[in-house]
């Protein structure tokens, strides 16, 4: 794999950007498989002149992980707060959260004297529980895909510098743990589901041990995680599933809770065919999918997105697609960059 590992990194990376980029006009609709098939039979053609689709904050804070890494491979986590700061400060506009502009401010104004104080004191103490650690985290379980444990702590530092709430930092824990998965996967084969989720289920039982004072389940992404691995089984018994019941059951929303194993749902659901969806690329099919289910789709594809791409890698990815985004060369380079510092086995 480790001839495959660039290409990979790649993929990953771009992965994030496009399903930012083509999931940002539907952000906070309801969803509809036959408007976003027709967006796509457009995107995926011979780039004319249509306009180019931007990249939101979920791309923006991914950029400041992955200069991270390549400046201080060691990882640095206030020059990371730094870097947070400073790329909001350039582009204020790129739909952060409502929220977390506060830690923003408190880190610029305090001089980043406690890079973990603004976060902890979010929405009354509890801090958030939004999917913003896990949307931009793409670089880590790349970074250290040799070092499981070196990973989960550099993604749990990276998210609590916004993020506290255990449901927020275990969210970007999930997203790093499944990159990390399909990172390992042959891109011609497909990964059987119920192995999937089983790994990644046994993996969060050594994560969620500490009491979550606000919630009924304590298990929460275990539990969410079984539901995805039942849904996929019961589609291979032929019985479809619609995005109603989709949402219903996992939901489309910016909880990290109710957008993680969404994303991870798609990506393992999009290797195969979906009615309704006209591709054969099972990149394309991901992000596609996510998007058709409404809610925060720039979010939910770009966390598939990089998901399907660690694991198909570059290749997989339509020239077509990536003519329709901003800032495809510059993500390029960041993951060459990337994996020229990365540790390799
Ligand atoms: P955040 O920390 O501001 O959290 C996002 C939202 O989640 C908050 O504004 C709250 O509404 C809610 N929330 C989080 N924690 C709590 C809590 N403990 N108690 C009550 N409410 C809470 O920002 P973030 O970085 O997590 O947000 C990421 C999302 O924001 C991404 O989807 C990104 O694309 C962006 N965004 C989403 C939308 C949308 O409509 N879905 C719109 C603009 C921007
Ligand atoms: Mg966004
Ligand atoms: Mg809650
Ligand atoms: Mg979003």
């Amino acid at each position: 794999l480790d001839g495959l590992l660039k290409g990979k990194f790649r993929g990953c990376m771009l992965g994030t950007l496009l399903g930012d980029c083509l999931g940002a006009p539907f952000e906070g609709e309801p969803g509809s498989k036959v408007v976003v098939q027709k967006f796509f039979e457009k995107i995926d053609a011979p780039y004319k002149k249509s306009p180019q689709k931007t990249y939101t904050d979920d791309t923006a804070m991914m950029k400041s992980i992955a200069k991270c890494l390549i400046d201080k491979p060691s990882m640095d986590f206030k020059y990371l707060a730094n870097l947070f700061v400073k790329e909001y400060y350039n582009e204020p506009r790129r739909g952060y959260g409502e929220n977390v502009v506060q830690v923003f401010h408190k880190l610029r104004s305090s001089k980043f004297e406690d890079i973990y104080k603004p976060a902890r004191e979010q929405f009354h103490g509890t801090g958030s529980y939004g999917n913003g650690g896990a949307m931009r985290v793409a670089p880590i379980p790349l970074f250290f895909n040799n070092n499981y444990e070196a990973m989960i702590e550099a993604a749990t530092q990276t998210t609590r510098i916004t993020h506290t709430h255990s449901i927020g930092v275990n969210g970007a824990l999930l997203q790093a743990i499944a990159i990390h998965q399909s990172l390992m996967l042959e891109p011609n084969e497909k990964v059987d589901h119920q192995i999937y989720t089983k790994k990644l289920i046994e993996k969060m039982k050594a994560i969620e041990t500490d009491d979550i004072h606000d919630l009924h389940d304590h298990t929460p992404y275990q539990t969410q995680l079984k539901k995805v691995s039942e849904l996929l089984k019961l589609e291979s018994s032929k019985k479809e599933v619609t995005e109603d019941e989709v949402v219903a059951l996992l939901g489309n929303s910016i909880a990290a809770l109710h957008s993680v194993p969404t994303g991870i749902y798609c990506y393992l659901k999009a290797q195969n065919e979906i009615s309704g969806i006209n591709t054969d690329n099972p990149f394309r099919r991901t992000i596609q999918y996510a998007i058709s289910l409404g809610g925060d789709t720039d979010t939910i594809a770009a966390m598939a997105g990089s998901i399907a791409g660690a694991h198909y890698g570059e290749e997989c990815i339509g020239e077509n697609l990536m003519k329709h985004c901003e800032f495809v060369d510059e993500i390029i380079e960041m993951a060459d960059e990337l994996y020229k510092v990365t540790p390799k086995s």
